[in-house]
């Protein structure tokens, strides 16, 4: 008797598991689909995102600005191709309703040291000495940036320095009427 019950039941629990195996399939699929569309409508709307900044980068007279992507962060950017004092290039870049780069975050400052040669960017403490702003407007005083800059600087030799570069991988002040490459920032 209890044989039976045993070899009933073993025999129903196969009969269960082949009998919802499909059930399954379907129910997974049905699971699936709208995930899949779900994600498919994040990529799409995360490519259109895109597709608008790019337009918006590049709209306008100029057409050297590039848009450049670091994680979740964008950046419209002219790299200049030759060199000039800080005020020139700053010049530059308002004429062309821009700016001298911003690169505030560690994102911004990857999409910056793709470049290898000593270049300007919109930092400086020309109105009060060792007071760093950005050209934006904001201090540069968050403690989590101070690996921006290289060992014992920003050091103010000779007390002439109040202009940045990007000198090698990191920051460095120099003399604002030192002539180097700069790179302009659109904000999007
Ligand atoms: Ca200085
Ligand atoms: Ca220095």
């Amino acid at each position: 008797m209890l044989g039976k019950t045993q070899i009933g039941d073993t025999f129903l629990r196969h009969r269960s598991i082949k009998y919802i195996g499909p059930s399954v399939v379907l129910s997974t699929m049905r699971f699936s689909i709208p995930l899949l569309i779900l994600y498919t409508t994040v990529i799409e709307g995360i490519q259109s995102n895109i597709e608008e900044l790019e337009a918006k980068c590049r709209e306008g007279p100029n057409a050297d600005y590039e848009l450049e992507q670091e994680g979740n962060t964008f950046m419209c950017l002219e790299w200049s191709f030759w060199s000039d004092t800080f005020d020139n290039a700053k010049n530059y870049c308002q004429i062309s309703g821009t700016r001298l780069g911003v690169f505030d975050t560690w994102d911004k400052m990857k999409i910056l040291q793709r470049r290898t040669r000593p270049t300007w960017i919109g930092l400086d403490d020309i109105q009060i000495e060792g007071r760093y702003q950005w050209h934006d407007g904001q201090e540069f005083r968050d403690p989590a940036l101070s690996g921006f800059f290289h060992k014992y600087e920003p050091s103010d030799s000779e007390r002439v320095e109040d202009c940045v570069i990007l000198s090698g991988s990191l920051l460095n002040d120099v003399p604002c009427t030192s002539s180097f490459l700069f790179v302009c920032e659109k904000v999007l």
